[in-house]
């Protein structure tokens, strides 16, 4: 079977990995075609790679006869057209999250995807390719813990891009945790309360920062986040799920833990995302890309996984906004 050949749009720091990891890790796929809205910079990354082009508008990437598939790694303001032209043009897609940036185009691209014979979206939420988090869900699916009941988390960065406001903060960085609630309790989240403790003074002017999540399941059960992206120090993403007969936590980086000077210890922390997640983009993307080749298109979160985590989160902002416990309305699924 010939490689599948992929466009790559947005070659920033997510889509430039990609390129990066399609290249030389994984098995079965090539990049042809390279896009960002920087010209020299896909032009660059085009000339650095055997047989790739680098194609000045989007939509003609999406459309060129050298492209089997996408994945985008474009702001997420722009995926709405991209993934329309890629429901249109009937390419498989992998598109980084958001879905979309709002809840109702999300939900239309869910309509325009049930439309066609089989579906093509597959969503970037990368924690569930994490060895760590694979694990944490056949422990409960295993049903070791006895009925889950509570999850705490922990999401902290060291900073953010100089474009984040508190809204991202629920929008860019809670998302990942909704979506770990849904894939690791499988249900729905029925309300989100965003608490707002006294700021960072490091914070940038007007970011709310840290922001404590309370998320509530349909069926009842807790979920608490702290998120704080401005700690200054290094990459903690920690779950840990309380259940009837135990629990077990996620996300230590205890893979080294040394005695140092006199009363300090300490191992190394995870400096960045990449760093924390790159074996699980490489496992998510080369499942994507088998999946492709052999017709099936997604082996991962769905068009509809997006919708949801887009619907939880502007009750989140909605949340941040007013201090209140605010309800999810999720459309029936098409
Ligand atoms: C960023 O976009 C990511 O996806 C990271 O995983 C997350 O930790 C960070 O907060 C986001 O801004």
């Amino acid at each position: 079977m010939s490689d599948l050949r992929i466009a790559v749009l947005g070659v920033g720091v997510m889509g430039a990995d990609h390129v990066a990891r399609i290249t030389s890790k994984i098995s079965g796929a090539r990049v042809t075609v390279v896009n960002d809205y920087v010209t020299e910079k896909a032009e660059q990354i085009a000339f650095e790679i055997e047989g790739c082009r680098a194609v000045a508008d989007p939509l003609d990437a999406i459309a060129d006869p050298e492209v089997d598939a996408v994945v985008l790694a474009t702001p997420g303001s722009t995926h709405e057209k991209q993934l329309l032209a890629c429901l249109e043009h009937r390419k498989p897609v992998m598109c980084e999250k958001p879905l979309t940036t709002d809840v109702a185009t999300s939900l239309e691209i869910v309509r325009r995807e049930s439309e066609l014979e089989r579906p093509l979206i597959q969503v970037g939420f990368m924690r569930r390719f994490d060895d760590e988090y694979m694990r944490l869900k056949a422990l409960l699916d295993g049903g070791e813990l006895g009925e889950p009941l509570v999850m705490h988390c922990v999401h902290r960065n060291p900073g953010v891009p100089s474009y984040f406001d508190s809204s991202l903060i629920v929008k860019d960085s809670l998302v990942h945790e909704v979506d770990v609630t849904r894939f690791l309790f499988g249900e729905e989240i029925a309300s989100v309360r965003i608490v707002k403790p006294n700021s960072n003074p490091g914070a940038p002017e007007g970011v709310i920062d840290p922001q404590i999540a309370i998320l509530r399941t349909v069926s009842g059960r807790h979920v608490d986040v702290e998120l704080f992206v401005t700690t200054g120090v290094a990459y903690e993403v920690r779950t840990e799920v309380v259940g009837e007969k135990g629990s077990a936590m996620i996300g230590l980086d205890v893979g080294m833990v040394r005695k140092a000077a006199p009363g300090t210890w300490g191992g190394t922390i995870t400096p960045g995302f990449r760093e924390r997640f790159g074996r699980a983009y490489d496992t998510e993307i080369q499942r994507w890309v088998d999946a492709v080749r052999n017709n099936t298109n997604i082996d991962g979160p769905t068009a509809w996984d997006g919708y949801a985590a887009a619907a939880v989160c502007a009750a989140g902002v909605e949340s941040l906004e007013s201090g209140l416990p605010v309800d999810v309305r999720l459309a029936d699924r098409p």
